[in-house]
């Protein structure tokens, strides 16, 4: 498979992708997306990949959804289009784990790219934000749920209605990445992660992965009901 906007390699039993689209620091298009989701499927489909991981460039993950590409929207065009959730979603329908190395700008949809995927392994100059504001529009993305999941109402609501960026120190304080490591050693940090995780059993790993993300995303009260069976009201 060709892609124009992303790279793709392997190491051992690990695909990474690469978003390249350095000129618009990652800005996240249509295609791009296309091509992200694809590749992952790929390697989601392929017997000889145990985990996978999705980074950037030194200076953006990804700057966010592509502004220019979205300035033209109407309302009536997202919904009909199932804009951004069309290709978005195909990241969590992946279900081996994807490591999201992130170094310098994870902003807006990069930063709700970024918690799409299972864990997040921040370089040093890494920087996550929700500027969406700034521009009129809000998070549409994960980044007014799966965010205060991760850091908290406080410092999501922050986030969201301030702009502000938080830098890697603050986010592994607050819960958003699982390490920080420096700049030159992320890529090294991220495989090795990767690489531990393609040992183990495979559909152990994808239980797991389901099972954290099963009780991230969903209410507790679900989860308990689901316990019962049959259902009370029935
Ligand atoms: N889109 C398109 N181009 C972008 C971009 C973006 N998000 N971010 C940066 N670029 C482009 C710049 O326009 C510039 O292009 P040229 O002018 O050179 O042609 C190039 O990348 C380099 O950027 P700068 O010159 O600005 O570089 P600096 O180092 O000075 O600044 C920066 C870096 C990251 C602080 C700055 O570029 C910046 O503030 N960028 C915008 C960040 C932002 O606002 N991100 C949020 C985008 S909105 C939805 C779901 C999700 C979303 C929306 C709807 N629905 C389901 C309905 C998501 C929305 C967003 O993500």
């Amino acid at each position: 498979m060709s892609f124009e906007l992303i790279t793709t390699r392997t190491e051992g039993r690990v695909g990474i992708v690469t978003l390249n689209r350095p000129k618009q620091l990652n800005a996240l298009n249509d295609q791009l997306m296309n091509e992200l989701g694809q590749a992952l499927k790929g390697f989601d489909d392929d017997a000889d990949i145990g985990c996978m991981i999705v980074t950037g460039s030194e200076k953006a993950f990804a700057a966010g959804a592509d502004i220019g590409a979205m300035a033209k929207y109407t309302f009536a065009d997202v919904y009909s289009g199932d804009y951004i959730t069309r290709n978005w979603e195909t990241i969590r329908s992946v279900r081996k784990p994807v490591i999201a190395a992130v170094s310098g700008f994870a902003l807006g949809g990069g930063c709700e790219l970024a918690m799409m995927c299972d864990f997040i392994i921040a370089a040093d100059n890494a920087k996550f934000g929700q500027p969406e504001i700034k521009l009129g529009i809000i998070p549409g993305a994960g980044g007014t749920q799966r965010l205060p999941r991760a850091v908290g109402k406080a410092k999501a609501m922050d986030m969201a209605l301030t702009g502000r960026m938080m830098d890697a120190t603050e986010a592994e304080r607050a819960g958003l990445v699982s390490r920080v490591v420096p700049l030159d050693k992320l890529m090294d940090e991220a495989l090795g992660a990767a690489l531990m995780i393609c040992e183990y059993s495979l559909p152990s790993v994808m239980a797991a992965k389901e099972c954290v993300n099963r009780a991230f995303e969903g209410g507790l009260r679900v989860l308990h009901a689901a316990r019962q069976w049959p259902p009370a009201d029935h």
